[in-house]
């Protein structure tokens, strides 16, 4: 019996990794996806009913379910090295000359060429053949074990394809974020109001430095291995190791070229200066390493490098042009982020005339004047930033700036909260504000109002047909009709698509609201936490946390959104015009107490008789206060709720230390006011 469930775990497991592999290593899929779905739910249900038999290389446990408190350091067992840099081609020949000379040899030397990926190194352990750790370079000599976040990038195999695998193997590599992923958080980000990351690096570095593995696993890491330590294979050589990877299962960048002498380096260097900008990743340079590990070993390290590799860097797409003028953008939120405007420029193949300055305090720094001319950068696509200020060519008529001290739409007063670098306007009914909110409510995954485009609510605001999000929903089509070049029939769309929206789930009208930090997967974790608004609004910020994925900072943000009287006022005009926001289940089940989350995620047991409530009663309460209610004392349980009599439960939760409540504590735990 148990033999016949193992080769049945083992032969699905096979199933999924193969498949795995195919899909994405190979890019290949040879399973279709509701056949992959199949198998894996077929493995974890087996698995469920014997979690004795989970192994760590099963493809159900890449992602945790657990949070990790804090990363662990760790010591490399074989240090991890930089690179040295050359930025030029005399600086590669000096290189060259180098090695000629220490190992007594003469070009041509065979030499390995690989594109230099922008990411963040990462160090594997497999001990027989299993993955049993991940962790970062950090200095070289410790980094810190982020296993929990390595296991969910699905190119890392969890266990080698190997037939005898050796007792340890260690493999080197580069984690990276692909561009369009990359994007795409920015330009979350920038909707949320939140610090850009600078380049796709950073956001990889910030990816595997996040404690929840969930969210790294939304983020859709990859990999690319190229280096193997596996002392018990005899490998000769840097090019046989990349062909070692690949067989072992790992993704090794097909990009690679085994150069017969420094001129071929030399070409695909040249080669690849124009084609790397069409990779779905990105790339600042080639790393170049000698071939032979015999020659590798002569010429050994210097206190900071190998001597037998060098990165060949890539010139960062920068570009010098005049600033003409610089303005303040005021965003639905209020912040004022001032912008250089410029000579256009051509800029990693797209023309650039505008560059954001990110606040005062950065403009300040860099001394930056209108007239000047200055360096600017597009790194990894996101919206060009301004370097630097070349102060040798600034005319003598160059403007201080100073931002403004009121706001440029609206007149209000402009605040700099403490301890922040933005300013802002905080006049609720600024039109920036109102238009901002209006292009965010209409937007594709928010409210996805088509025709309401920035164009249109502009006119809307300045024929004042609009004061507030919940005008929308009074506007007819004679009033829309009346704005310039919008037509009986358009007009007669729009307000059928305004009408649409309403039908639009809780989850949208949530992300809709605009509340910082909630972002459309925020709302939708919320949504599905918290069923209607009454209840999110009433949840305290450690409610808020207590859902998996919802941090402090936007468990305060959303506390502190529903303080604001206006904001209520807003949400009880669109109720008026039914929008959704969530099923009403306090009148469904007419608890006194929904809303109040007080047990929210906890688990309890409950034994013996309680002198008032009965069993479903209680475990009504419960369950309306955010809890769980199971029949077994494990370590997992938050609350064993005890009444007369109780069973063996009582003894096993005091052994495991697990918090013991009567019937009274438990009722003022979740605030229970009426006669039972
Ligand atoms: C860093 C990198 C290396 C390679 C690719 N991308 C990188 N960022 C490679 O060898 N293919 S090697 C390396 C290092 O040794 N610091």
């Amino acid at each position: 019996m148990t033999t016949e469930i193992q080769e049945q775990l083992l032969r699905l497991r096979q199933q999924l990794q193969k498949a795995n592999y195919a899909y994405y290593v190979l890019d290949n899929p040879i399973m279709e996806d509701a056949v992959y779905d199949r198998l894996y739910r077929q493995l974890q249900e087996i698995e469920d009913r014997h979690p004795e038999l989970v192994t760590p290389d099963s493809p159900t446990q890449r992602v945790g379910d657990k949070p990790a408190a804090k990363f662990t350091q760790v010591k490399h067992n074989i240090p991890l090295y930089s690179l040295e840099n050359a930025f030029d081609d005399r600086e590669f020949t000096k290189w060259q000359e180098r090695v000629a000379r220490i190992a007594g040899e003469t070009d041509p030397f065979e030499l390995v060429c690989e594109l230099k990926i922008d990411g963040s190194a990462l160090a594997l352990t497999y001990e027989n053949g299993i993955l049993v750790r991940g962790a970062t370079r950090g200095d070289g000599i410790t980094g810190e074990d982020i296993t929990q976040n390595v296991r969910t990038i699905r190119t890392v195999p969890l266990k080698l394809n190997l037939k005898d695998p050796p007792k340890l193997v260690e493999v080197r590599g580069e984690a990276f974020l692909p561009l369009a992923v990359f994007n795409n958080i920015n330009a979350e980000r920038e909707k949320n109001q939140e610090a850009l990351f600078a380049n796709p690096r950073n956001a990889a570095a910030g990816t595997l430095r996040q404690l929840d593995p969930k969210i790294v696993d939304r983020r859709r890491l990859n990999f690319f291995a190229y280096t193997l330590h596996i002392p018990e294979i005899e490998i000769s050589s840097q090019w046989e190791s990349l062909e070692k990877l690949a067989e072992m299962g790992f993704l090794v960048n097909p990009n690679r070229k085994l150069c017969q002498n420094a001129a071929a380096v030399r070409e695909y260097f040249e080669d690849w200066d124009l084609k790397r900008r069409e990779l779905p990743y990105m790339t600042d340079g080639v790393v170049v390493k000698i071939n032979s590990y015999k020659l590798q070993q002569e010429l050994g390290f210097t206190q900071k490098f190998p001597r037998w590799a060098i990165a060949l860097k890539y010139p960062a797409e920068e570009a010098p042009t005049i600033v003409k003028d610089i303005i303040v953008n005021v965003g639905r939120t209020g912040a004022v982020t001032p912008m250089a405007i410029m000579e256009p420029v051509q800029l990693a193949g797209t023309t650039v005339q505008r560059a954001t300055l990110h606040n005062s305090d950065r403009i300040a720094e860099l001394d930056i004047r209108i007239g000047d001319t200055v360096i600017v950068r597009k790194a990894g696509e996101i919206i060009p930033e301004v370097l630097r200020v070349m102060p040798e060519m600034r005319p003598d008529n160059a403007l201080v700036y100073q931002m403004p001290e009121t706001c440029p739409e609206c007149n209000s007063q402009l605040l700099r909260p403490l301890k922040e670098a933005v300013i802002r306007c905080v006049n609720s009914s600024c039109p920036a504000i109102l238009r901002g909110s209006l292009i965010h409510w209409a937007s594709r995954d928010a409210l996805d109002i088509r025709g309401l485009g920035e164009r249109i609510v502009i006119l809307l605001i300045e024929n004042h047909l609009v004061k507030s999000i919940a005008d929308l929903y009074r506007l007819t089509e004679v009033e829309i009709a009346s704005l310039e070049r919008m037509g009986q029939k358009s007009a007669a769309n729009l307000v059928n698509a305004i009408a649409k929206s309403k039908t639009q789930p809780w989850s949208r009208v949530l992300y809709g609201l605009g509340i910082r930090y909630v972002g459309s997967v925020n709302a939708k974790l919320l949504a599905k936490n918290f069923t209607t608004i009454e209840q999110l609004s009433r949840a305290s910020v450690s409610c808020l946390t207590a859902v998996y994925g919802i941090g402090n900072e936007i468990a305060q943000s959303v506390f502190d959104w529903f303080q604001i009287p206006a904001n209520l006022s807003l949400v009880e005009n669109l109720r008026q015009h039914q929008l959704q926001f969530g099923e009403n289940i306090s009148e469904a089940k007419s608890t006194p107490n929904s809303g109040n989350l007080t047990l929210l995620g906890k688990k309890l047991v409950i034994t013996g008789t309680l002198p008032n409530l009965k069993r479903d009663r209680a475990k009504e309460l419960i369950e309306n206060a955010g809890g769980t209610v199971s029949n077994s004392v494990s370590s997992k349980t938050d609350y064993l709720l005890v009444g007369e009599n109780p069973g063996s439960k009582l003894a096993k939760a005091e052994k495991l230390g697990i918090k013991i409540i009567d019937e009274e504590q438990f009722l003022q735990t979740i605030d229970f006011q009426e006669n039972i």
